[in-house]
């Protein structure tokens, strides 16, 4: 059934931390607005992974809307590290607050945009339930998210398993009871190690499938003191500020040094505080050359390892668990009682460097050393990441030029916000921004006030089309590859460079430059009439 084509100015897809913003600032701009959201509700990427043990990495005072003085002194965090349901309450609240609700369809997802140049406008159609609807926008503002499509790995008989097949990001929202199962967990990414020292409290018995060992930290999570959180709100203006002014979006403390300029027992003085604090973005910025010198990472990976070490009392599992990567060019993950788990007589790790996963049967899974039978078994295998929510769409700009087709050869997006041939289009966190290296809220939030100024300046100036030029995409492609090249980020296998789903090319997706650089940047753009735009009138 499809219905008659809707007008509006902008369509704002998403419901996450972006999504929220744009539609506080659309209806700001009094631009008439729809937003879509294939979820129940608000939360994005905190509305479908659901997972025990889910907290953010980032500290809740920084991982929260810096834009409103009334959200910031309104909400007051509970705990260091938010847990999920506290930032999915969080959001719901904003949402409510900043009146933005209303313009949310839920369950509605879209299935393809095109650009229509004769009408200078996008034609998105969506579905809800059977419902065809269209909508014809002059605007289409992606917040899709950079982590929302679950990567599914191929294992061949998981069809025939007879067990619970669970996925950390899609959760049920109904919580899962592992007590007396037999449980298995594949991947040790951010997930895998958040939710594996819980099912193993519970289950009868956990095995663990690791192909890449992480870096892990503990997290000393704990209840934010109710001191601690009345110093940030008298002083959030300039706690935001120096954020902003950062490399990560954050607060971090550093000595701001690099690692030669310390001796070392400065240097392992630094290790142990920042290490003690228990923070992912505090320990990588230790030294200010961590992710770009080798003497540096080295130090701050050895680190690393010897604490890890410290945490496994069975040396030959400890070996096995060790990462071997540089440090901080996967993510650095956060953790409560990881290590320890494996201490537990109920947790089996299955090291998959020496076992291959070879299939699943309707009882359990068969590696190449054994078979295991299990009740329940657990995906935390990550996601297609930054370019995975729009490829899986039918997107399609000037000529018919299809997006995932652009992209299947190269990420590239000018500034990480706009694609060259496809106009009025802006994509929040887009390949090319500094968004997975940083406090993902603050570079959102640089997005949409980009965003925001470039809609005034448009509607201002009457101009109906924007289009990056074909030649500034590809020098910022260049000079994020620069940026990311002059790093240890050229040896990452990650979803930071894409090659963790099978097929994708290697990209050097991420802007290395940091977020208060960045950000130079693209004001930059801005101040000198949107540089390396096409506008037409
Ligand atoms: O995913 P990941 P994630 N066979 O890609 C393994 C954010 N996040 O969901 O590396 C065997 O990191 C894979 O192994 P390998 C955060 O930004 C944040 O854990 O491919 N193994 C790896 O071990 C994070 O970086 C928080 O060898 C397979 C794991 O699955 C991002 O989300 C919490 C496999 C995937 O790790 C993604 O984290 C959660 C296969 N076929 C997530 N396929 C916090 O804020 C995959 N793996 C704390």
């Amino acid at each position: 059934m499809s219905q008659a084509t809707e007008q509006t100015d902008i369509v704002i897809v998403g419901a996450g931390f972006t999504g929220i913003y744009m539609a506080h600032k659309a209806q700001a701009l009094g631009l008439s607005l729809i937003a879509l959201e294939r979820g129940g509700g608000v939360g994005g990427t905190w509305y479908w992974n659901r997972y025990p043990g889910l907290r953010c990495d980032v500290e809740s005072v920084d991982y929260s809307y810096s834009f409103s003085p009334t959200l910031q002194q309104e909400w007051t965090w509970t705990e260091k590290f938010p847990s999920q349901p506290e930032i999915l309450r969080y959001l719901e609240w904003a949402a409510k607050k900043l009146d933005v609700t209303k313009y949310f369809r839920f369950n509605t997802e879209v299935t393809a945009a095109t650009w229509h140049e004769d009408i200078t406008r996008w034609r998105v159609t969506t579905n809800l339930g059977d419902t065809v609807q269209t909508i014809e926008a002059k605007y289409i503002v992606w917040g899709t998210g950079m982590l929302s499509i679950p990567k599914i790995p191929v294992i061949t008989g998981l069809e025939d398993f007879t067990g619970l097949v669970l996925n950390t990001a899609t959760w049920p929202q109904t919580p899962v009871d592992f007590t007396d199962k037999k449980v298995a967990v594949l991947g040790t990414g951010s997930s895998g190690i958040q939710v594996i020292p819980i099912v193993a409290q519970q289950a009868a018995h956990l095995f663990v499938l690791q192909r890449t060992p992480s870096f892990s930290l503990p997290a000393n999570n704990k209840a934010l003191a109710p001191e601690r959180m009345a110093w940030i709100k008298d002083n959030y203006d300039q706690y935001r500020a120096d954020a902003r002014h950062s490399r990560l979006g954050c607060v971090t403390e550093s000595v701001g040094k690099n690692f030669a300029e310390l001796t070392p027992v400065e240097a392992r003085a630094e290790l142990e505080r920042t290490y003690n604090y228990g923070s992912p973005m505090r320990f990588s910025s230790t030294f200010n050359d961590i992710v770009v010198d080798q003497k540096a990472n080295k130090a701050a990976a050895d680190f690393a390892r010897e604490k890890i070490r410290e945490r496994i009392a069975d040396p030959i599992l400890a070996k096995k668990l060790m990462p071997d990567h540089y440090i901080t060019t996967r993510r650095l993950c956060i953790d409560t009682n990881y290590y320890e788990t494996y201490n537990r007589p109920n947790v089996t790790l299955i090291d998959l460097r020496e076992e291959n996963l070879v299939r699943f049967t309707d009882s359990g899974f068969e590696t190449t050393k054994a078979p295991y039978d299990i009740d329940i078994f657990i995906l935390a295998t990550g996601f297609d990441a930054i370019t995975g929510a729009l490829n899986r769409l039918d997107i399609t700009g000037r000529n018919g030029q299809k997006l995932a087709a652009k992209w299947a050869v190269a990420p590239s997006c000018y500034l990480g916000i706009a694609v060259a041939g496809f106009p009025n289009m802006f994509v929040v966190a887009g390949p090319g921004s500094p968004g997975p290296l940083s406090n993902v809220v603050l570079s959102l939030e640089q997005h949409v006030e980009w965003i925001t100024a470039m809609l005034t300046f448009l509607e201002k100036e009457g101009i109906t089309t924007f289009d990056p030029t074909v030649e500034a995409e590809r020098a910022w492609d260049d000079h994020v590859a620069e940026l990311s090249n002059g790093t240890l980020m050229r040896f990452a296998d990650s979803w930071y460079t894409g090659t963790n789903v099978a097929g994708k090319p290697r990209g050097n997706v991420v802007y290395m430059g940091g977020l208060a650089p960045y950000e130079k940047e693209i004001i930059e753009v801005a101040t000198h009439g949107y540089l390396g735009f096409t506008l037409t009138k």
